[in-house]
């Protein structure tokens, strides 16, 4: 970063080997806030083929489990000792508010624990088999070479879901942050270094994802694919990772239905609206499980879109690392004309704009890529700007009579990855979230998570899950030890 090599390879930090250097935009006023080495496709070779041998070296997938803990610990407390510089790398790199960011380095910690006291608990499964000489056992082993692809909307979040789990399991990996945020992603190898990491186990390059990312999917040497990112990026890569039946997991994002029933009455009417707001609002909307898509009760509707707009029109919108804000920028101007297209469209297809459709006008904020928060109403579920991921502060409202036509709506959709419930009668609502067809169902609550539960998508919101035990699985092969302790001939073959 400024000068200094960034690309962990094979224990060694380098330059790119063509000299390749990208600028690292601050979102907040546009200005360049560092300076990155950007790999060749060359260096993610290299990169893939030190992951490799210190594999198939064997040294580090025989460390003992407790051992593999024991360093996931230091992690975590490396983590705290490192929370405020972190999080202020995080800031200006995605611009969401210091915050998040905290937040999100607390979050990151409690992966590294959980896959320390997962990995320490992890025992292998007898099978009785009804051979008494014969012991059968079924044992876990690191799947491999792993390349550990991340966003920008979470780069260290995102990251720590991949790099806690692999690690624990034994695994060696390369991971490559966004090209757009890897801020965070480099001093957090430098912390794994002085973990105590050994050389070559993790592997860090950062740079485009056409050239580089393509480099290390379309690469035999590598076992496993972890990619959080678009709906296209994860198409390519999958197709890119069948060449090589490489095993692939994809987080994909979403279209996130939360769905409001008329009962919520007016007790459950505020946090309601508030849960709608910061479900789709958090962070500028930049949020896979975001709840883009309100579906509430034709009763209810008129009172409650208008109680959301008049909080909407309060946000405070700003640079995150002032701590008046209360949401941060788009990440990039390519993004935020991204967004500004989807608002277009909607407008096109005939939606109703409540509020948001453009940027603040506030002349300190001009240089930043800000988005008003935008409320659409009156949405059909055929509109593009219902059905496609904007990841921007975009909010569509679609009204509904019955359970069923709720329910309807709310499958409605390609994607899978999370919806919100929300009723004052808990009979309706197990039915509702049982119903639903995402891999997350927050039933009067919304966007919470633990490193303890599974997170990841139905439908085209991908394949695999990360976090709890199975975060930990994908990582790892079984493999089923037969032993017979007193052979004997078979006898099949008689002459
Ligand atoms: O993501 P990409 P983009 C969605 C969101 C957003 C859209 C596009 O809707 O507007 O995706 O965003 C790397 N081989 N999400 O274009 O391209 C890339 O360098 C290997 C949802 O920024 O998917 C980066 O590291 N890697 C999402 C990562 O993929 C490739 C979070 C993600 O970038 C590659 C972000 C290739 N061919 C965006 N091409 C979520 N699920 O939360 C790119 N990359």
């Amino acid at each position: 970063m400024n000068g200094e090599p960034d690309l962990l390879i094979g224990g060694t930090w380098r330059h790119a080997s063509d000299g390749g250097t990208r600028d690292i935009i601050n979102p907040a006023d546009g200005s360049v806030a560092a300076v990155v080495d950007e790999a060749s496709p060359d260096d993610a070779r290299a990169a893939v083929a030190a992951a490799r041998a210190c594999f198939d070296d064997g040294s580090w997938r025989a460390t003992p489990a407790g051992e593999r803990a024991a360093l996931l610990h230091r992690v975590a407390d490396l983590l705290q000792r490192d929370k405020e510089s972190l999080s202020r790398l995080e800031t200006r790199d995605t611009g969401k508010t210091l915050a998040e960011s905290r937040i999100d380095i607390d979050d990151v910690t409690s992966v590294f624990r959980y896959y320390a006291h997962l990995i320490g608990a992890e025992s292998d499964r007898l099978v009785d088999v009804g051979a008494p000489a014969v012991v059968s056992r079924v044992v876990r082993e690191p799947i491999g070479v792993c390349v550990l692809i991340a966003p920008w909307n979470y780069p260290l979040l995102q990251m720590s879901w991949k790099v806690a789990p692999a690690l624990a399991a034994g695994c060696t990996m390369v991971c490559k942050p966004s090209e757009v945020t890897p801020l965070s992603t480099i001093a957090f190898t430098h912390l794994l270094q002085e973990a105590g990491v050994p050389a070559s186990v993790v592997n860090l390059v950062q740079g485009s994802g056409a050239a580089l990312g393509q480099a290390l999917t379309d690469n035999p040497d590598v076992d496993f694919i972890s990619f959080t990112g678009g709906l296209a990026t994860g198409r390519t890569i999958a197709r890119t990772a069948a060449e090589h039946v490489t095993k692939v997991a994809l987080e994909l994002g979403g279209k996130n239905p939360h769905i409001v029933f008329a009962d919520i009455g007016s007790d459950g009417w505020d946090s309601a609206v508030d849960h709608v707001l910061t479900g789709v609002f958090l962070h500028s909307g930049q949020v896979c499980s975001a709840g883009t898509r309100l579906i509430v009760e034709q009763s209810i509707a008129d009172e409650f879109v208008a109680d959301l707009a008049a909080r909407a029109e309060k946000i405070r919108i700003g640079d995150g690392m002032d701590p008046a804000s209360e949401t941060g920028p788009l990440v990039s101007a390519d993004h935020r004309d991204k967004v500004e297209n989807y608002v277009a469209l909607g407008v096109s297809e005939g939606a109703t704009l409540v509020t948001g459709g453009a940027r603040p006008s506030d002349p300190a904020l001009a240089d930043g890529y800000f988005y008003l928060p935008t409320i659409f109403d009156h949405c059909e579920r055929t509109m593009r700007i219902v059905q496609e991921e904007t990841f921007g502060p975009i909010l569509t409202v679609e009204r509904f009579t019955t359970e069923s036509e709720a329910i309807g709506l709310g499958n409605d959709t390609q994607y899978g990855l999370a919806a919100g419930v929300r009723t004052s009668d808990s009979a309706r609502g197990e039915r509702v979230v049982r119903q639903l067809r995402h891999g997350t169902v927050w039933l009067n609550d919304f966007g919470y998570y633990t490193a303890a539960a599974e997170w990841g998508g139905f439908g085209r919101s991908g394949n695999g899950r990360e976090l709890g035990p199975t975060g930990l699985a994908e990582y790892q092969e079984l493999k089923h030890i037969w032993h017979n302790t007193a052979p004997a001939p078979a006898g099949w073959f008689k002459g």
